[in-house]
């Protein structure tokens, strides 16, 4: 029986982690239910995510698969765990040297540039003046750009993607070229296509309709 997927996901206008699963998903092609939990709500955000999960934190999916469930918590857990789960769908580079890179790419976005996080957060659909930026954001932002320059010259030609086909390297980033979309960060010609390219995926363009209702109805 085919497993049936939950993802729980925030306001999507906001929700910058939910969006890398998200993407990841679409890209897989599989049917996927979702519950949206609204952000920015405390206490009902908090006490709402934990039902789903006791991290507490979205986005969180749902795997139910021959009568037995699983949580699955964190974007690049979720990711990681759709690669493994549909390999047909070639989330990671198939050659290892390249996946090694990929991953690098992935884990370095997860755990790093706090200060791009902070000064340009997340608002998909809105568009806003670009804050004067403090020394950390602009050398965070300079690194994204180069990381990004560099596995698209080395790769990029086959397919237009970091790693040349759509991988979770770019999920990872999506959230990212979201930002620097709104903030209107300007980035180099062959790194502005790729941006392009992304944002023309149809999961973003949804994910951007969606946005633009939460912001419509008063929810972001
Ligand atoms: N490392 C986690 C971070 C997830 C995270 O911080 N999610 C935020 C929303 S984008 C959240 O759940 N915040 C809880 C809240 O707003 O109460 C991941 O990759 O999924």
């Amino acid at each position: 029986m085919a497993a049936r997927y939950t993802l729980i996901l925030g306001t999507k206008d906001w929700s910058s982690w939910s969006l890398r699963p998200y993407v990841a998903l679409r890209a897989i092609g599989t049917p996927f239910e979702e519950i949206k939990i609204r952000l920015r709500q405390q206490p009902l955000t908090g006490d709402e995510i934990k039902r789903h999960s006791k991290a507490g934190r979205v986005p969180v999916l749902r795997i139910e698969e021959d009568g037995r469930e699983a949580i699955v918590w964190d974007s690049l857990a979720i990711c990681e765990t759709l690669a493994e789960r549909h390999p047909e769908a070639k989330l990671w580079p198939t050659d290892p040297l390249v996946r090694a890179e990929a991953r690098s790419y992935a884990a370095e976005m997860h755990s790093g540039f706090p200060d791009v996080r902070d000064q340009l957060s997340m608002d998909f659909v809105r568009r806003h003046p670009l804050p004067v930026l403090r020394e950390q954001t602009q050398a965070q932002i300079a690194r994204i750009v180069d990381a990004w320059a560099s596995a698209l010259a080395r790769f990029g030609r086959d397919g237009g993607f970091l790693f040349g086909g759509f991988s979770i390297a770019d999920c990872m980033y999506a959230p990212v070229v979201s930002r620097f979309v709104t903030y209107g960060v300007a980035v180099p010609a062959p790194v502005q296509a790729y941006m392009e390219r992304v944002m023309a995926l149809s999961a973003m363009i949804d994910w951007g309709a969606e946005s633009q209702k939460e912001v419509d109805a008063g929810e972001a």
